[in-house]
């Protein structure tokens, strides 16, 4: 981990050609989508709060497709410590920076309570994934069925910083693109648009964001086909062998109905007390549980 004296440092140079090593082994723990780039190569519109990361340095996102890294989780960690699958992915991917990247020092920005980046606009610029009625990514190779697993700041120096249009290179070169702006529009292709007959809240709309109050609402009944499912996403018909499993998809929808129950409890009773909190306003799932890993 660094500190405050190692920030000052002039950054290393790094080679992102010679990370194949690195790339190998966290695919192994089913981190299998992994981009590095330049901080200054990225767009202000990323960062959430400000911080030191945002001045130099490299950062390292890193995230699952598919039921890897479930498979691996849950093979290999402990369940019975807190938070555990933010734990699992902090755990490997520090341990692989330890191994292979030895003489760079590194900050963990996520698994955090106040993640600094808006991860899914990080997402977004090194061409992850394009946009979905479902307001998450969809990636080519991986559909609807992916999610941030860390973000690391390094204090590194990338030798090759952006592509001939501007636009940051992300290593190593990923299914859907390096480049966001070249990424195919799968959802403007799509000819079903399956998602949105499929929910039945009437969240999901094509060209539209997904009104996540309606599907906040609609979950919460008691008579909820979306108790531990989506059904949108699973109608969608890219990648379905991607599709989480059964017990994947429980684990995530059960935490986050959790959340979205103890965010509407908490509303309720601001109201009838008259009193409007912080977390009234805006769920603050940081505060009532670290883990963040709503998949
Ligand atoms: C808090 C949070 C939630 C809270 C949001 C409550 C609230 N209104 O405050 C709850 C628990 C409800 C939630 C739910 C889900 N989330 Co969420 N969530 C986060 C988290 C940890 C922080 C977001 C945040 O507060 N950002 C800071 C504020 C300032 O930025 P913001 O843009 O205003 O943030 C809002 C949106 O991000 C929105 N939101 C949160 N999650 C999602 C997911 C989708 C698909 C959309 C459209 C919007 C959305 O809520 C935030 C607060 O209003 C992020 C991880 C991260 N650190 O980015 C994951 C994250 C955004 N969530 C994610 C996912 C997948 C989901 C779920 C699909 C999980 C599930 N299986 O149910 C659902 C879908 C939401 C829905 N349809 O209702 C993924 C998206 C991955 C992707 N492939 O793009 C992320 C990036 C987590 C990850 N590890 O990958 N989430
Ligand atoms: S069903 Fe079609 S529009 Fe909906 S998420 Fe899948 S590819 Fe996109
Ligand atoms: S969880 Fe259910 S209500 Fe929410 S978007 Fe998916 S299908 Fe619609």
């Amino acid at each position: 981990m660094r500190s405050m004296s190692q920030r000052e440092r002039p950054l290393a140079l790094l080679d992102p050609q010679q990370l194949a090593p690195l790339w190998e082994v966290l695919a192994e723990h089913g981190l299998v989508l992994a981009s590095i780039v330049n901080v200054a190569s990225l767009p202000p519109e990323i960062w959430l709060a400000e911080t030191t990361s945002r001045q130099q340095g490299a950062l390292l996102l890193l995230g699952h497709g598919g039921r890897l890294f479930w498979e691996q989780y849950r093979r290999d960690a402990a369940l019975n410590i807190a938070d555990p699958v933010d734990n699992y992915s902090a755990t490997v991917s520090e341990r692989a920076l330890r191994q292979y990247l030895p003489a760079f020092s590194y900050e963990r920005l996520f698994p955090l309570t106040d993640c600094p980046v808006n991860l899914m606009a990080l997402g977004r610029v090194l061409g992850w994934h394009t946009p979905s009625p479902l307001g998450m990514g969809i990636n080519a190779r991986y559909g609807l069925w992916s999610a941030y697993r860390a973000l690391w700041w390094l204090d590194a120096e990338l030798a090759t910083v952006s592509d001939e249009t501007g636009h940051p290179v992300a290593y190593p070169p990923i299914a859907v693109s390096a480049n966001a702006s070249a990424a195919p529009d799968i959802c403007g292709q799509c000819a079903t648009q399956a998602c949105i007959a499929a929910c039945p809240a009437q969240a999901v709309a094509a060209a539209a964001l997904p009104n996540l109050q309606r599907c906040a609402d609609y979950r919460l009944t008691a008579q909820s086909a979306c108790a531990e499912t989506c059904l949108a996403r699973m109608a969608c018909p890219v990648m379905p062998a991607q599709r989480y499993t059964a017990a994947q998809m429980a684990y995530h929808y059960d935490l986050t109905r959790s959340q979205i129950h103890l965010f509407s409890s908490r509303a309720a009773a601001d109201k009838r007390s008259g009193h409007v909190s912080a977390a009234a306003q805006t769920m603050d799932a940081g505060a009532s549980t670290p883990e963040a890993n709503y998949d």
